[in-house]
């Protein structure tokens, strides 16, 4: 069903008067929408959850309202010692009480607040800006560190457990379709040698998991640079969004994905391999802002894994964009033929860029 048809299904003071689509979201799709009044204008974003993702949307929504009941509390609570005001979209409800709308097609939709006069990138601008960028996931992962895990609902089972993608990738490889991929394209091939030789080693963080030297915890699950918005009036971080993924995790699949967005300044969707390079500077600026919130709850033996993390997220975004090349892009919305295979070698290409700078990455771990 169109977006136009289910914002009046929200309760928003005012007419509605335009509907556009916002940003460029690999799985759900959002809508900005505008209503008004004679004296005011409320902007508001809508939400279509892709259940081919999330089975289980409801789960989406009662996570995002315990979270973000929260932080809500804890903003108002830290208020008066805050150099800022720090914000996050609060939940819309549907006039009929219900925190979703379900169509006559069986999609969920949702609504939340806009988040106004503040941007987000899709590529680092600065670094002042990685700066920011990591003091709002060590500020938002501080925030949710006194939630208890096991009241949040599991939204995206598997989700970040990177021997579950290396599943994928055979079973893709098992299908006539999959093996037709990878047999059309050298580039596909050399892809697939790529996460061969890693195999073996990625399950780490989830060994560690196993072994009680890592810890679940609240998590965002996809701080990507994107989904972090910087203040236009005064260049400072004021929120995280994109709330789907909030779940039981490792606070390391929140760190690496954060690094791997931020630090490489090509951008996802580059074309230019050559431009994909892990820029150190940026990491460290991302550490420094990071850490001046996260020092309050990290462990020894979560800052241990913390170069793992970088490494193990960047690789296992390409090795899921992979998969789902391979299975015919079921998962990852795509635009062009072969951009998911695209995704991938930039991920790949990055992978490699961090392994090259390791031991550099790891002084910065340790020195900041
Ligand atoms: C997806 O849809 P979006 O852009 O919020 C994905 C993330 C990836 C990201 C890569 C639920 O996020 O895990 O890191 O693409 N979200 C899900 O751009 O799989
Ligand atoms: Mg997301």
């Amino acid at each position: 069903m169109k977006a136009a048809l289910i914002v009046p299904k929200f309760n928003v003071a005012g007419r509605l008067v335009t509907v556009e689509v916002l940003g460029d979201g690999n799985v759900n799709d959002t809508y900005l929408a505008i209503f008004r009044t004679t004296f005011s204008e409320e902007r508001i974003v809508l939400q279509r959850i892709n259940q081919r993702v999330f089975p289980n949307p409801e789960y989406i929504m009662k996570n995002m309202m315990m979270v973000t009941e929260h932080v809500h509390r804890r903003l108002e609570e830290e208020i008066h010692f805050s150099d800022r005001i720090w914000q996050l979209p609060r939940v819309i409800h549907a006039k009929d009480g219900q925190d979703f709308v379900i169509d006559g097609e069986g999609e969920y939709w949702r609504a939340i607040t806009l988040i106004a006069s503040a941007h987000s990138y899709g590529q680092v601008q600065s670094v002042e800006h990685a700066h920011e960028v990591g003091f709002v996931l060590g500020q938002f992962q501080r925030l949710i560190s006194d939630m208890d895990v096991n009241l949040l609902y599991d939204t995206l089972p598997g989700f970040h457990i990177t021997p579950g993608y290396f599943r994928k990738l055979d079973a893709a490889l098992q299908t006539p379709e999959g093996q037709e991929h990878l047999a059309a394209s050298l580039e596909a091939q050399r892809c697939h040698r790529f996460v061969e030789e890693r195999r073996a080693w990625c399950s780490v963080l989830e060994d560690a998991k196993d072994n009680c030297q890592l810890q679940l915890r609240a998590v965002h699950g996809d701080p990507k640079i994107s989904n972090i918005m910087i203040d236009d009036a005064t260049g400072k971080g004021t929120c995280i969004v994109d709330l789907d993924t909030v779940k039981p995790g490792l606070i390391h699949y929140d760190f690496g994905d954060c690094l791997r967005s931020c630090c490489n300044p090509a951008g996802e969707e580059t074309q230019d391999m050559s431009r994909v390079v892990f820029d150190t500077d940026l990491c460290e600026a991302i550490v420094r802002g990071y850490l001046a919130h996260a020092r309050s709850f990290l462990t020894d033996g979560d800052r241990k894994y913390l170069y793992d993390a970088i490494r193990l997220i960047s690789f296992e975004l390409g090795l899921r964009f992979f998969a789902d090349y391979l299975a015919g892009n079921v998962y990852f919305k795509t635009r062009y033929d072969g951009q998911n295979l695209n995704r991938a070698r930039v991920q790949f290409k990055l992978t490699e860029s961090i392994e090259a700078r390791e031991k550099q990455i790891r002084s910065i771990l340790e020195s900041v």
